[in-house]
């Protein structure tokens, strides 16, 4: 089937809501007669599409299959720019260099790198993320806000907060973060977050969000080394989980915590945050480059910075890796 009369067909979907469109209007906007519209239909059903037939009322697509290119994450998207530009590619070495390369480009605000396999993941540090194919949201997110470098490190917590809030909704599940932006079901991470930024003196270009999400996996899909630590939804829900549905998901919750954000600044987003944290209260180990700090974490100040008393006094942690001592 060829893709534009894929992306009309799924279009005129969209615009009728869940409601029946009729064969005539589809001969009408295509161009074809009513043996060709038949055809179209057997194809989307081919690709996964479920696709309702009912005589004189027309068509009505019931269902679409778990695929994350470009039509399935536009079909049913309720955003104002958030995931409204798409750049979808089968297989990457890793979703941020292209989101850099997109970022040069002028890409606009809210544009999104979606890949079904990553084979050069990337985590913090050079350290690798694993990312096997058609299981999971291997994605990069272009934000351009305009705020000053130092208040960078509030949009990702901004990030945990929306992708955690999405999951809940999504699935019913009750995830946790853990600072500053692992977000854990159970004790076991789902959920890593990449933020890099463009930035030139004193002034944000471009925020790049990165997040990986274990969606489809199962325990098998792991390899031995993570086997302990990583979770997906799929092994916590026992069902599988719609990834483009939970792409549409994520994009309305962070358009409207973005929005938030932008008006009232970072007060109702820390609020959020403290509510999913797992970390508040707990005695932690944080292993910062600069050293290792032990201590108990008691919160984020207004800039998103992790507060840790110690016993030399509060210690301010920018960047760190967490380990959670005891409750
Ligand atoms: C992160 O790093 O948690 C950020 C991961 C961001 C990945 C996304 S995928 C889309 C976008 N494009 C990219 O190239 N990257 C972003 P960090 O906190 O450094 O955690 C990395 C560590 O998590 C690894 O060293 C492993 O121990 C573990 N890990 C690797 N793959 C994992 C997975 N699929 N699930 C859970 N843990 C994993």
């Amino acid at each position: 089937m060829r893709s534009a009369i894929r992306k009309r067909l799924i279009e005129l979907f969209t615009a009728s809501s869940e409601d029946f469109v009729s064969s005539q209007q589809i001969c009408d906007e295509l161009g074809c007669s009513r043996t060709a519209v038949w055809k179209h239909m057997e194809d989307l059903r081919k690709e996964g599409y479920e696709v309702e037939a009912v005589r004189r009322k027309g068509y009505r697509l019931l269902r679409k299959p778990d695929k994350i290119s470009e039509d399935e994450i536009l079909f049913g998207l309720e955003t104002e720019s958030f995931g409204r530009h798409i750049y979808f590619q089968k297989e990457v070495a890793s979703t941020q260099l292209i989101a850099h390369d997109l970022v040069n480009e002028g890409a606009p605000h809210g544009t999104i790198v979606v890949s079904d396999h990553q084979t050069n993941g990337k985590g913090r540090l050079q350290r690798t993320w694993h990312s096997p194919h058609g299981t999971g949201v291997w994605m990069s997110l272009i934000l351009r806000p305009e705020i000053p470098l130092h208040k960078a490190p509030q949009m990702t917590l901004l990030a945990s907060v929306a992708i955690a809030e999405a999951i809940a909704q999504q699935t019913g599940l009750s995830p946790s973060i853990k600072w500053p932006n692992d977000i854990l079901l159970n004790g076991k991470k789902v959920v890593g977050i990449l933020t890099e930024l463009k930035a030139e003196a004193d002034q944000v270009h471009a925020v790049i969000i990165g997040p990986g999400i274990n969606v489809n996996q199962t325990a098998d899909d792991f390899p031995e080394e993570l086997k302990d630590v990583a979770t997906s939804l799929r092994m916590e829900l026992n069902e599988k989980v719609d990834r483009a549905a939970l792409i549409q998901q994520i994009m309305s919750t962070f358009e409207k915590r973005y929005d938030d954000y932008m008006k009232q600044g970072f007060a109702p987003i820390k609020q959020l945050w403290e509510s999913f944290a797992m970390t508040i209260g707990q005695h932690i180990v944080a292993r910062t480059v600069n050293g290792q700090y032990t201590g108990k974490a008691l919160g984020i100040n207004e800039e998103g910075v992790l507060l840790l008393e110690t016993e030399d006094g509060i210690q301010k942690i920018y960047s760190a890796d967490i380990e959670i001592k005891s409750t």
